[in-house]
């Protein structure tokens, strides 16, 4: 089967090991590597054994928290466009991986994310306007909100992976029965600190649960320019670490997947790896232009996979959604958007003078200097 699709036929989405070929070039033959799906792309149930079988509420919230992480994304966008947002990464077309990783969690477990996580962490608690201060370059923006077990992401890629893995090293020495989530992208994988952490988790047992969001893309370096073996839950394997490859299009996918490795990291049994195969669909971040390096074909053929509208398909047939609840959410969400962008607006007011601060707790004497020439020059200028 191709690497970049989760399953290739009906079969193979069964919960039956499979072995996967992972290289166009000689098949390498990778033992058992279980591939979850329990929705196809057209959002027809093709493995009742492993539907989470969700209440009808449950499932309606999982959609509105896929469509917020959409909806978010794309106000956001245009926001930066028009100058008034930072540079951000969108999770277009990830919502699936996104939500499923973070539904099976408690309040009480952690979650380390990266910085592609923005629906997941509205769905942990973070208000829409603070994600937007932070994405601003507000520094109160990434204070996290009281209550929420979530540690800030880093940009350094894979940085936050030892650090979530000494957490539940933590979790483990105190005999705690939480869990931490972590997840990274493809790229990230390929840094020695991710591999030194997993290898940490597997020896002390760590409760956590590593999600590869293994989406085609590192920037502009394609995963098998990358990676040998693209099958990234084939690493499991080397480390120790009980390891699937889901279908991260398919959020009850994710939701059975996530929901057995936290099971089991939370009895005591260590680590687990999910490799959620998905697809970045939008830019890497807005300073990005993907046109130059892959082609509209490589993202058509994604469109026609979008974890929405399966989910949508399958709701539909389930009869808990219908056109007229879909339309309904939509603008229900937006209007949550809007308002949000407008506590924002009413937040975000700039504080030039401030540059300086919060980095040293004694501001080194070159900086001192600069600092004044650069309050003399935004006086000269009347900037408050
Ligand atoms: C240590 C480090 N090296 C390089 C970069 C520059 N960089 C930022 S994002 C990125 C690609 C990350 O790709 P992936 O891990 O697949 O995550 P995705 O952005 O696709 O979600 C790179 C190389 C960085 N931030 N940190
Ligand atoms: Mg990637």
């Amino acid at each position: 089967m191709s690497p970049r699709s989760a399953t290739s036929n009906s079969a193979a989405s069964r919960t039956h090991p499979v072995r996967i070929e992972s290289r166009a070039d000689g098949s390498i033959d990778l033992g058992s590597i279980e591939v979850i799906r329990v929705l196809d792309e057209q959002g027809d149930v093709v493995n009742a054994d492993l539907d989470p079988s969700l209440s009808d509420s449950d499932l309606l919230r999982i959609y509105r928290g896929m469509v917020r992480s959409r909806r978010l994304d794309l106000r956001m966008l245009a926001m930066q466009r028009q100058g008034e947002m930072g540079t951000f990464a969108p999770g277009l077309g990830q919502e699936a991986t996104q939500i499923g990783q973070v539904y099976p969690m408690t309040s009480r477990d952690w979650y380390a994310p990266s910085y592609r996580s923005i629906g997941a962490q509205v769905w942990r608690g973070w208000s829409m306007d603070q994600l937007l201060l932070l994405w601003a370059g507000y520094f109160e923006g990434f204070g996290i909100p009281e209550g929420v077990n979530d540690l800030p992401f880093s940009i350094v890629i894979g940085a936050h992976v030892p650090v979530a893995t000494g957490v539940a090293m933590g979790i483990r020495n105190r005999k705690d029965d939480g869990v931490v989530v972590t997840n990274f992208g493809d790229g990230a994988s390929s840094q020695g600190i991710v591999a030194e952490s997993f290898n940490f988790a597997a020896v002390y047992k760590a409760p956590i649960i590593f999600i590869v969001e293994s989406n085609g893309w590192a920037i502009s370096t394609p995963i098998e320019k990358q990676c040998g073996n693209p099958v990234l839950a084939a690493r499991g394997v080397g480390f120790g670490l009980p390891a699937v490859r889901v279908d991260g299009n398919d959020v009850l996918g994710m939701i059975a997947a996530c929901s057995r490795a936290i099971d089991h990291a939370r009895s005591g049994r260590g680590p687990y790896l999910v490799e959620a195969v998905t697809y970045r669909m939008s830019l890497h971040t807005t300073a990005d232009d993907p046109k130059v390096y892959r082609k509209d074909e490589e993202v058509k053929a994604w469109e026609a996979k979008c974890p929405i509208r399966r989910f949508e398909n399958y709701l539909k047939a389930r009869d808990v959604l219908d056109d007229e609840a879909i339309a309904r959410i939509g603008e229900e969400i937006e209007q949550e958007v809007l308002a949000a962008r407008e506590t924002f607006r009413k937040r975000a007011v700039p504080r030039p003078k401030e540059i300086f601060d919060f980095v040293y707790e004694q501001l080194p004497a070159d900086l001192q200097g600069q600092k004044a020439e650069y309050l003399e020059r935004l006086k000269r200028k009347s900037v408050e």
